[in-house]
């Protein structure tokens, strides 16, 4: 007997530099309740859901404080919370978090469909510049303003299955999705705000979709896994953002997509047992995998005792 998840991806259109954080739950919730009623128990929202995509300034940290939680849920978020555990719904969410002792992370919390919290995840790899680049039409200082969370990708049971997370630039590493793969992850909740223009080469602007799709593909296949991303896109403050929110089978397949770049939500009926079918044959890891060939892979890239090609091996 198979096992059935109904999962959705719950794309975000752009969210302005004022809007505020209650009109911004409101568009959650009523996503919220479009996937309930299209039959999803989990719910996949964006990256930094909450607000606008504000690394794209360079401001003081003192201002950009207003987009952080200190709490989750908080006063803004709670009315969230109470709908998806009213309806019986779980859901990821992206947001920036301040934590107590003042650390500033870009980070994500699962929650069960009775609205308890089954885990928190960091961003683990920070893409973009520490420093303003007045070169640059729009900044992308998320070194600026988050510090790379330091606690790797977990797994958890949870909505029947083993639930692995990522945000945004995580997505692009094979790393992250090995990680999970190796602690036998089944389904990779993931959000996003990817800038189509990408300054430092704009060759590959055109090829941004191409990318998204062929790494969510790539990472859901070589791990047997499901993967539902999550989308904020469209012209937000004048930058136009990816959307292409998608859900990927472990056979690599994307099995919805949505096609708009606005709010909208796409849904997936998941069969969990589909992952087996790949964990046991070709990416069967016990069997086929040579971990004592992959060091270099986990070596330090300043460790000095590192073997192997580098950039000053290679003949112009
Ligand atoms: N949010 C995020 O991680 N965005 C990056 C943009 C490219 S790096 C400037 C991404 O990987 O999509």
């Amino acid at each position: 007997m198979s096992r059935w998840l109904g999962v959705a991806a719950a794309q975000l259109g752009p969210i302005g530099r004022n809007e505020p954080r209650e009109a911004v739950v409101k568009r959650l919730v009523r996503l919220l309740r479009e996937a309930h009623e299209r039959g999803a128990e989990l719910v996949v929202f964006p990256e930094l859901a909450l607000t606008t995509f504000f690394p794209r300034w360079a401001l003081a940290r003192s201002v950009a404080d207003q987009w952080f939680e200190t709490e989750m849920p908080g006063p803004a978020t709670k009315p969230l919370f109470e709908e998806a555990a009213l309806l019986r719904v779980g859901f990821f969410l992206g947001y920036a978090e301040l934590t107590e002792d003042g650390h500033r992370y870009n980070s994500a919390v699962l929650v069960e469909r009775d609205g308890s919290i089954v885990a928190r995840f960091r961003k683990v790899h920070i893409p973009g510049h520490e420093t303003e680049e007045p070169w640059r039409s729009f900044q992308h200082l998320e070194r600026h303003y988050f510090e790379p969370g330091p606690d790797s990708f977990g797994v958890w049971e949870a909505f029947g299955c083993r639930v692995g997370m990522m945000l945004c630039n995580d997505r692009r590493w094979p790393e992250s999705y090995r990680v999970m793969g190796l602690q036998g992850v089944e389904l990779i909740c993931c959000g996003y705000n990817t800038p189509i223009h990408y300054a430092p080469d704009p060759s590959q602007d055109v090829l941004a979709g191409f990318h998204n799709q062929l790494v969510l593909q790539a990472g859901a296949y070589q791990n047997g896994t499901w993967v539902v991303a999550a989308a904020k896109g469209g012209i937000e403050e004048g930058v136009d953002s990816l959307a292409q929110s998608s859900i990927v089978a472990p056979s690599g397949q994307v099995v919805a997509q949505s096609l708009s770049a606005d709010d909208e939500v796409i849904v997936a009926r998941c069969d969990l047992d589909w992952c087996s079918r790949y964990k046991s044959t070709l990416f069967d890891f016990a069997r086929y995998r040579r971990p004592e060939l992959y060091g270099l892979i986990t070596a330090s890239s300043d460790d000095p005792g590192r073997s192997g090609p580098s950039r000053r091996d290679v003949t112009p």
